[in-house]
């Protein structure tokens, strides 16, 4: 049967890019800083008038901005899909659309970088999909969201859904090739049946092309978590945690608090062992330019993803065992299981309690080499364990042992 998630469970990591408007302010207007982390709500966070704001738009000349970097970068850090936003609550889109003139040509730059990430992303064998703001929009005087420059109560969404939503969702599926998801966002309390609506439109043009979860009323293909939240537990359905670099999703000079490699690393096995992808964004700057520290980032990921990816691609979460694991977690593919030393243990013996499938073969992923292992069990107890012998890690993260199963994975079950 033809599964249109399974591109989506194995690619497990993505790049997320929030790029616009807002990305020229970098989190400050008028010699003020927005209130909140995030600098892609400025304009609603300061009430920034629209007729200003719009202004921006007169001034928007990424020179810097190289389609094809961005996508190269997106692949060497071991990413397989972009997510991009066509257009964010702030209503300008990011791309060549007739609806309205807000739009990315009406700019001293005046070129189509959707056109150009989808040419890319087909050079590099990356899956290209898209980010829409379908609820807010702080352009329309009918969207949500914008109650400084019009009156709330005069809205009438639904004549802004058929106005520009539709349209451009159109525009989008039918412009630029096979789009891999329409990645929606804060529905908040929109009817559900112009949700439904815009799903049965999603489909009608592109059938393959998955939704994400933020279409809501549980109407999306997979499930999105909070921003930068991790599940406690494997979750059965397909997921996606979308994670910032600093606090921020669009361009904020001022944000300098990274996360570090490692811990982009974990967040990455975490979400893998929990069955989850991770979609991890990037915010250029205005003249287009992906901030160093976040390439820098990206790079040590991609390198760890050289040496240990098999355990990430087309792997998913492992049965749960009864006992936390102090040391990091499983992935698992097939009857391969991937044991991910996030936390290395000072002490070389390890014990893995509940472990009841026999075991082929261990060997670290990197190098290959064997690792002594024996299975115990424990009669009076009803207990069966597997103990290893660690060998030197083999990266300073997460070093990956490669576990092969003679059978399915099969653990212990909580007592009750
Ligand atoms: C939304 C946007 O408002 C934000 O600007 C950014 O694009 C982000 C990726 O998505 O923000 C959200 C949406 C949902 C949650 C949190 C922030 N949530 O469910 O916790």
């Amino acid at each position: 049967m033809h599964d249109k998630m399974k591109w989506f469970r194995d690619a497990r990591f993505g790049m997320f890019i929030h790029w616009g408007l807002y990305s020229m302010l970098g989190g400050h207007y008028n010699g003020k800083e927005t209130p909140d982390a995030v600098g892609e709500w400025i304009m609603r966070h300061m009430r920034i008038p629209l007729a200003e704001y719009k202004k921006l738009a007169g001034s928007f000349d990424p020179v810097r901005w190289d389609a094809e970097a961005v996508v190269r970068l997106c692949r060497d850090s071991g990413m397989k899909y972009l997510t991009f936003t066509t257009k964010h609550h702030d209503g300008f889109a990011m791309y060549d659309s007739k609806v309205s003139d807000y739009t990315i040509m009406h700019t001293p730059f005046g070129r189509d970088i959707l056109k150009e990430l989808q040419y890319w992303c087909g050079e590099y064998g990356i899956t290209l999909c898209l980010y829409y703001s379908q609820m807010q929009d702080w352009e329309d005087p009918d969207g949500d969201g914008n109650d400084w420059d019009f009156d709330p109560s005069k809205k009438n969404f639904e004549a802004y859904f058929r106005r520009k939503v539709c349209p451009q969702v159109t525009e989008l599926l039918q412009n630029y090739g096979p789009i891999g998801m329409m990645w929606f966002d804060t529905p908040y309390d929109m009817p559900e049946a112009l949700c439904r609506e815009l799903r049965e439109l999603v489909l009608s043009l592109q059938p393959d092309c998955i939704i994400n979860g933020r279409i809501g009323y549980g109407l999306g293909d997979y499930l999105c978590t909070g921003d930068n939240c991790m599940p406690t537990r494997p979750w059965k359905t397909a997921w996606e945690l979308p994670m910032t670099l600093n606090h921020t999703w669009g361009y904020r000079p001022d944000d300098t608090d990274w996360k570090s490699p490692s811990a982009v690393i974990e967040a990455l096995s975490q979400a893998v062992s929990m069955g989850g992808n991770l979609l991890l964004n990037i915010g250029p700057d205005p003249l287009g330019q992906v901030p160093e520290e976040s390439v820098r980032i990206l790079r040590e990921v991609g390198s760890w993803l050289e040496d240990f990816g098999e355990s990430i691609y087309g792997a998913g979460a492992s049965p749960e065992f009864p006992y936390c694991l102090p040391w990091g977690g499983f992935t698992m593919k097939d009857n391969t299981l991937y044991m991910h030393l996030l936390r290395y243990p000072a002490r070389r013996e390890l014990a893995v309690y509940g472990f009841l499938t026999e075991v082929r073969s261990i060997r670290e992923l990197r190098t290959g080499k064997d690792v002594p292992f024996s299975v115990f069990y424990d009669p009076a107890r009803n207990e069966k364990r597997l103990n290893l012998i660690l060998p030197d890690p083999t990266s300073v993260v997460d070093t990956v042992l490669k576990i092969e199963l003679a059978g399915p994975m099969r653990t212990a079950d909580a007592p009750v």
